[in-house]
């Protein structure tokens, strides 16, 4: 008998790795979809079985984390042997935004999943996976943050993963749950959503590359982040629901960059080098060979509370879990910038033969 999981948030970055590496395993793979007024399931559509096919391993389920009536039925339909709560309002400066939606989704989305499990008298079978963050650390304690460092948040978002993070510890020691909290550092990838900074960096220099975009406007160059690969984070969230007992675990690569890095690193794989001059808002990259201003600061970017600096100590995943990541950071550009080229190329093409593109610059 194959093992079953529920994924929340499938359509997501981390959702479409994980499906991928659970299928596999030869796990039955369910995700919950948000209804949407056009398809959203660019990721998964290579997984995709057709609903009409008898013995799917792969079967999507329309929900959402803000509707505990659907998340109950799911899994009592589903009967999950894990569950992986993937889905959230991700994006840290769009919290500021919509502050009640994110701890809606977020907050509260975590605490009727575990309700569900209790209601559904499921707190022996379902394992649970809580997507926490190092955002959590905020205005960081320590240097490098590992599990015991205090948490700081310092946004909307942070403030909603918080309390998911502390619910899940709550549900295991008050109901016996296997719940665990991969307190997960920043992990990217080819398909990153592009207003996250690493993916609007690597999409902007293959379109400047190719001449299909001028100039890049960022917000705080001076950010500092412990960037790793989502193909290798993705496997330490199964192996943490596959011990002997639950816990929590911090996993990062140990080894940061600046935004200002990330920038360089992208540009010097399409064969360009920056010169960088001025400061604060007025600091620019320049094209050293043809002079020209390719980064820019835009203040719009900046956050009202921003996290300066993060840096994991992932020691205790690699001792008790033997996680270790297998992406290097150049390797991780490499690759995002080279997708990003061939997206980029069937633009110039497109444009080219007189099609209009999107032209998204967020
Ligand atoms: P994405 O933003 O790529 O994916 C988020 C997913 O959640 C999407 O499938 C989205 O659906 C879904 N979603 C959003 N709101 C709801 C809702 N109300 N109900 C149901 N589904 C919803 O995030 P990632 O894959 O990058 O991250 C996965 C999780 O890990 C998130 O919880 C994130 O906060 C957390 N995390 C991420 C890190 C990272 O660096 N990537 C680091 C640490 C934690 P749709 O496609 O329809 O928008
Ligand atoms: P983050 O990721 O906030 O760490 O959250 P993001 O890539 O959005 O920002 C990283 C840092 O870059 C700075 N920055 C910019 N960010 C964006 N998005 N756009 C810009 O133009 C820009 N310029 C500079 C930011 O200020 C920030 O300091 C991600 C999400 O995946 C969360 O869900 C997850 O929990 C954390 O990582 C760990």
């Amino acid at each position: 008998m194959s093992k079953v999981a529920l994924i929340t948030g499938i359509t997501g970055q981390d959702g479409a790795y994980l499906a991928e590496f659970l299928l596999e395993k030869g796990y039955e793979v369910h995700g919950l979809k948000r209804r949407a007024s056009s398809f959203n399931t660019d990721r998964i559509d290579h997984l995709y079985q057709d609903p009409h096919v008898s013995d799917r391993h792969f079967i999507l389920h329309y929900g959402d984390l803000t509707d505990s009536t659907n998340l109950i039925r799911i899994i009592q339909q589903v009967q999950p042997d894990e569950i992986y709560n993937l889905a959230a309002q991700s994006h840290v400066a769009v919290s500021f935004e919509t502050p009640e939606y994110t701890a809606n989704a977020d907050a509260l989305g975590t605490l009727r999943l575990l309700e569900a499990i209790r209601i559904l008298g499921l707190e022996k079978k379902t394992k649970f996976y809580q997507a926490s963050t190092s955002e959590l650390f905020g205005k960081v304690q320590e240097i490098p943050q590992k599990e015991t460092t205090p948490f700081y948040p310092r946004s909307p978002y942070a403030v909603a993963k918080l309390y998911a993070y502390w619910i899940c510890v709550n549900y295991r020691e008050a109901y016996g749950i296997y719940a665990c909290n991969g307190i997960l550092f920043n992990h990217e990838s080819p398909i990153r959503g592009e207003t996250f900074v690493t993916r609007k960096i690597t999409r902007a220099i293959a379109r400047i590359k190719l001449g299909l975009q001028d100039k890049l406007y960022l917000g705080n160059l001076d950010a500092k982040r412990d960037w790793g690969h989502a193909k290798d984070y993705v496997r330490m969230q199964w192996l943490m629901l596959q011990q002997d007992e639950p816990d929590d675990y911090c996993i990062a690569t140990g080894v940061q960059y600046s935004v200002r890095d990330f920038v360089n690193a992208a540009c010097s794989e399409v064969g360009i080098q920056l010169d960088w001059q001025g400061e604060g808002v007025d600091e620019k990259g320049i094209d050293r060979k043809s002079g020209q201003v390719l980064v820019e600061v835009d203040p719009r970017y900046f956050r009202p509370t921003e996290v300066e600096t993060l840096l994991g100590d992932p020691s205790k995943a690699k001792q008790q879990l033997g996680w270790v990541p297998e992406i290097s950071f150049d390797e991780m550009v490499a690759e995002m910038v080279r997708e990003d080229i061939k997206i980029a190329e069937r633009d110039e093409l497109c444009k080219r033969e007189g099609y209009k593109t999107f032209d998204y610059n967020e």
